[in-house]
């Protein structure tokens, strides 16, 4: 599986930025394609992304990252035997050279890791989740849905980012599918009877300017009921308080609202919620800094519910190393990108799994059509995915995908 030749060109991401698709072509001829996508509330231990600078795209233009991957890249992988992805990964980990992959960049790095993936497994002539996960990848996720954006994702007055419904009592994915999208489309049609604006944010989810956070989840509860579901039994909600976006020194405040809170007043807020609302996950409760406080909502709220760190471990098995000899968290979230290369991801997955803690595997803000996210979740079993709402092409590509694995794993 010797690879020929690898190109990266530029193309363009939900968010209509520029963005890096790799493809590999190997020695007996099969292909692969790997993308990078990018975040908006990004964790300050990610995996940094190659951008121009300059006044093109706002400085957004990747052709210095596109220049890596037709440069160095292909010379030093071509010849390397493609299914070998961690050589290849650790290869690339060395020209990088940085530790935050900020000298080729995280991006060129992803995508040309998940093109390598794609293209082994075409040559094997497995799906990418068989040949990632082996013959024990069998198990598809639970979708989260987003349904209502605020924080970075949308340009509305709410600061919690990603209010989810999270349909744990299907039965199957094609069933979870079901209850998310009748739920999604009861939603729209609340808040649209009510004058609410039904404008998607930046994942698919609605947008509307509220009151207070609490009552995009009364409007999910009622969506919920209207869909003819059962909440807290059929559908759950959950939250993506991105919180790092809040941490003001020693406190919190958050940016919209401007309310403030000290980090034990924010876990009690979380506890008033959890009781008032059928809650099942709340990721980023505080900051990425904050692992005591992690440790404490864990213990506090733990019990009951799924606490997920993103900006806190940045799918960086070393600090979710650090987060699990405290119990910070009980589940960690998994973007391959934020660590810069697929066995990375892996790596982390199998510490999160000796370590108890459950794992979501999750898109990012600004998304390509690629569906290789949901070939992973099912490659590591992970309990949860989150793709945003269903609705918009790109987060639609995840649950379609995931959709045809169930078909065939029947
Ligand atoms: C998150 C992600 C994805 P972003 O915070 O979990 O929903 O957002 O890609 O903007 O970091
Ligand atoms: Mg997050």
């Amino acid at each position: 599986m010797k690879i020929r030749t690898l190109r990266a060109r530029q193309i363009f991401d939900s968010r209509g930025l520029p963005t890096l698709e790799v493809a590999v072509r190997l020695a007996d001829g099969s292909v692969g394609v790997g993308s990078a996508p990018s975040g908006a509330s990004t964790g300050s231990h990610e995996a940094k992304e190659l951008r121009d600078g300059g006044s093109a795209y706002g400085g957004k233009g990747v052709s210095r990252a596109i220049e890596g991957v037709n440069g160095p890249i292909r010379e030093a992988l071509t010849g390397m035997d493609a299914a070998d992805q961690c050589g290849i990964d650790e290869r690339l980990a060395e020209l990088d050279g940085a530790p935050d992959k900020s000298k080729l960049g995280g991006n060129a790095l992803i995508a040309t890791s998940w093109a390598v993936a794609d293209a082994a497994a075409s040559s094997a002539g497995m799906p990418l989740y068989r040949w990632l996960g082996g013959v024990s990848a069998r198990q598809l996720p639970c979708p989260m849905f987003n349904v209502i954006n605020g924080g970075r994702h949308a340009d509305n007055n709410l600061d919690v980012q990603e209010f989810m419904f999270v349909p744990a009592g299907a039965d199957s994915f094609h069933e979870a599918m079901r209850m998310g999208a009748e739920c999604y489309h009861a939603l729209r049609k609340l808040l649209r009877e009510a004058g609410l604006s039904t404008a998607v944010g930046d994942e698919g989810g609605f947008a509307p300017s509220l009151g207070r956070d609490e009552e995009a989840l009364e409007w999910m509860l009622r969506a919920v009921e209207a869909a003819g579901w059962k909440p807290g039994e059929d559908v759950c909600l959950a939250l993506d308080c991105a919180a790092a976006e809040w941490a003001d020194g020693e406190h919190y405040r958050q940016p919209k609202s401007g309310a403030r809170f000290r980090r034990a007043e924010l876990i009690e807020y979380y506890d008033a919620l959890s009781r008032r609302f059928p809650l099942c996950s709340i990721e980023d409760p505080l900051g990425e800094e904050d692992f005591e406080g992690f440790r404490e909502i864990t213990e506090a709220l733990g019990g009951e519910l799924m606490i997920v760190g993103d900006d806190l471990f940045t799918t960086d098995a070393e600090r979710l190393f650090r987060g699990a000899a405290l119990g910070a968290a009980n589940a960690v979230l998994v973007k391959p990108n934020q660590i810069g290369t697929v066995s990375e991801a892996l790596e982390t997955v199998q510490l999160a799994r000796k370590s108890g803690y459950a794992v979501v595997v999750s898109h990012r803000s600004g998304e390509t059509l690629s569906p290789a996210i949901a070939d992973l979740a099912v490659a590591v079993g992970a309990e949860y995915i989150k793709a945003g709402a269903p609705a918009r092409g790109e987060r639609l590509a995840k649950y379609n995908r995931l959709l045809e694995i169930e078909e065939e794993l029947r």
